[in-house]
């Protein structure tokens, strides 16, 4: 029974510790709470294969499950060091002070942290102070003090040492629960008023009203649109739209704390409000916006219409001098992220955005300001919650993603994927849709081909073409005969000829490439 109320002990001593923590964090600009700088640790040493593999498996809850383990981990490291400081205050404090270090040790490293050391080791200090008095403070409740160090053979053999009173009758269990009582509201108190914080990104968010663009994307075009059931819907809905970044707890970004720098090899540093921003000509255009982690027939792509000002405007704002080849750009939770200077001045239009699809930028998709650069894998491209954009040159500096594996540049492959029929599904003998889309930036899709185990390749029809940089729907139709056991396949081909490659590339370091195929079966 005291074990489990020593248990008890440990968990709530580190609740109340991460919740004193979590909300003095969320109080000082610049710091990251104890809990996700240790996320951000494992999320920058994962090894490229792993977090390809925990993208494909677990998709956008990657960072869930990631949160969710850590969470387990610290409870039963608590209540484990909490049932041993029964007998043991000294190794359970101990314990604690070991798993304080750890997180401060993360804390002062974190990458999202703009914040000076001490300023930054103010949730540390508190998680240790908080945690420790919980901790404590509960033990010596259930007696524990009159457990001596120097009786350990008395507590070794199970006897009681001399002078503890028997099991259950020992200690005052009221004034116990009553204040692990209080300890659980501490701690539940700080956990939502640290999360309440948070809400002013989401609150300036809900008031804002961007401006209409004076030059807008124009009506999809007819045609572009297939009816088909099951097909990819021609835009992403916002909610559906795929998430992959290395944010555990999404920066939220007030909009008055928001601001732009240009510099670096420029004639003049510039740094913008987001009034100023929007004060500025904003044009809106429908891109496709692709992962590089996207396997063959994967879902990390999506259509969206995005509203902000052209890259090249603010370039040539600051005036960027003879020599430079790239820009690179950082996020409010330090993200780096290099582009080609040519990729962000050309005619692609590359955009620093504040809209989709009508609304301002889902806190998600980089609340208030993000980049998308068509024809970039968004690793390259699409920096979220942008803060900064340094004008230099690719020998200067290293990106995020550089050291871990991937390509300094990378223009997104060609490629093809079937929707419908699904993998494995069943299908009545006759004519059977099959349908899905295919992007090849930045000239286009020119033709969709799908070819039925080794029989011939056939044209599917392609909806009307929008802009080269987005994707377009196609649909064949199958007559499918034997039954059994079929593969469909399908390769696209752009404007300028390139046909979609068969050979399989894994996705690090540029992109995956091969045919997208499915199997199914044909009903007697
Ligand atoms: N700040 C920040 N921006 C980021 C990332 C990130 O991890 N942090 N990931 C990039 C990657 S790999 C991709 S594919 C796109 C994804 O954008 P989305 O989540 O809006 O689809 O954002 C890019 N911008
Ligand atoms: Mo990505």
């Amino acid at each position: 029974m005291k074990t489990l109320l020593g248990a008890l002990s440990g968990l709530l001593a580190a609740a109340l510790g991460i919740a004193a923590a979590e909300l003095v964090a969320a109080l000082l600009p610049g710091v990251t709470s104890p809990l996700l700088a240790v996320g951000n640790r494992f999320v920058d040493w994962t090894p490229p294969p792993l977090k390809d593999f925990a993208i494909e498996t677990f998709g956008s809850a990657d960072k869930a499950v990631l949160l969710g383990g850590m969470v387990v981990t610290v409870a039963v490291l608590a209540a484990l060091a909490g049932a041993l400081g029964v007998h043991r205050p000294r190794v359970a404090a101990g314990a604690f002070v070991v798993l304080v270090v750890v997180a401060g040790a993360a804390t002062v490293a974190d990458r999202a942290a703009s914040a000076g050391i001490a300023v930054r080791l103010v949730p540390v200090a508190v998680m240790l102070l908080a945690g420790l008095a919980a901790l404590l403070g509960l033990l010596h409740l259930l007696g524990s003090r009159v457990v001596r160090p120097t009786t350990r053979d008395g507590a070794s053999s199970g006897t009681r040492p001399e002078g503890t009173p028997p099991e259950g009758r020992d200690f005052d269990r009221r004034r116990f629960l009553a204040a692990a009582a209080a300890v659980s509201a501490a701690a539940a108190g700080g956990g939502l008023a640290s999360r309440a914080i948070g809400g002013a990104a989401a609150s300036d968010r809900a008031a804002l009203e961007l401006p209409a663009a004076s030059d807008g994307a124009g009506p999809i075009p007819r045609g572009t649109v297939l009816d088909v059931d099951g097909i990819t819907p021609y835009v992403t809905p916002n909610a559906d739209f795929y998430r992959v970044d290395t944010a555990l707890q999404v920066p939220k970004v007030p909009l008055d704390t928001w601001s732009l720098r240009i510099h670096g090899m420029v004639d003049s540093d510039i740094e913008l409000t987001f009034e100023d921003l929007l004060a500025m000509p904003l044009v809106e255009r429908r891109v496709t916006m692709t992962c590089v982690s996207n396997p063959v027939g994967g879902e990390l792509v999506g259509t969206a219409t995005w509203l902000g000002v052209r890259t090249k405007d603010l370039l040539a704002m600051a005036g960027v001098q003879a020599g430079a080849d790239a820009v690179k750009s950082t996020s409010a939770d330090d993200m780096t992220i290099g582009t080609p200077l040519e990729a962000l001045t050309d005619d692609r239009e590359a955009l620093i955005v504040v809209g989709m699809n009508g609304e301002p930028l889902p806190l998600d998709h980089g609340f208030p300001v993000r980049m998308i650069t068509p024809g970039l894998y968004g690793y390259v491209g699409a920096t979220k919650w942008l803060v900064d954009l340094e004008v230099t040159r690719f020998a200067d500096f290293e990106a995020y993603w550089t050291p871990r594996g991937y390509a300094e540049e990378a223009p997104i492959k060609l490629s093809a994927r079937i929707d419908v029929p699904r993998s494995f599904a069943r299908v009545r003998r006759g004519p059977v849709t099959v349908a899905g889309v295919a992007w090849a930036q930045p000239t286009g899709v020119a033709r969709v081909e799908v070819r039925v185990d080794h029989g011939d390749w056939e044209v599917a029809e392609l909806g009307t073409a929008d802009t080269p940089h987005t994707w377009r729907q196609w649909r064949h139709t199958w007559d499918a005969g034997e039954p059994g056991g079929h593969t469909l396949v399908v390769r696209c081909t752009d404007t300028d000829g390139n046909v979609q490659v068969e050979e399989r590339a894994p996705v690090a370091p540029d992109g995956s490439s091969g045919w997208h195929s499915v199997r199914v079966t044909v009903e007697d």
